[in-house]
């Protein structure tokens, strides 16, 4: 009995340690956003004048874009930089009515070579 535990701890063991590498081999897949301002998923009650999306290392600006698509079609945006603090910021020219709309971003992040991709809604419900 002793000799079957040994076996199956050994076996528990490499499960643990393939699932521990299976995991961090994807973790790189990851999006790096972590909020945004407006926030994910939000509900507005007055129109934002800016975006700004956070993530988990500096954003190299030259490579980076976002857009912003709302009930109206695609709005204009100027200026995109960072404040230093892992974010990205741009403003939003032209004014911002009530309802869904749909941030689309592109980003490399410090110590990642790879071109990450995504969006996120948020809702202007009155403003
Ligand atoms: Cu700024």
């Amino acid at each position: 009995m002793a000799g079957f535990m040994t076996v199956a701890g050994r076996l528990i063991s490499f499960l643990l340690i393939s699932l521990l590498l299976i995991a961090c081999a994807t973790t790189s897949n990851h999006s790096p956003l972590l909020y945004a301002e407006p926030e994910i998923d939000g509900y507005l009650t007055r129109a934002p004048r800016t975006l700004r999306l956070y993530y988990s290392a500096f954003p190299d600006v030259s490579r980076s874009s976002l857009r912003l698509f709302g009930p109206d079609g695609e709005h204009q945006l100027r200026g995109l930089h960072t404040m230093a603090a892992d974010d990205l910021m741009i403003e939003i020219m032209d004014p911002v009515s009530v309802g869904a709309y749909t941030v689309e971003w592109v980003t490399v992040v410090r110590d990642d070579p790879a071109v990450h991709t995504g969006s996120y809604s948020f809702s202007v419900i009155e403003n």
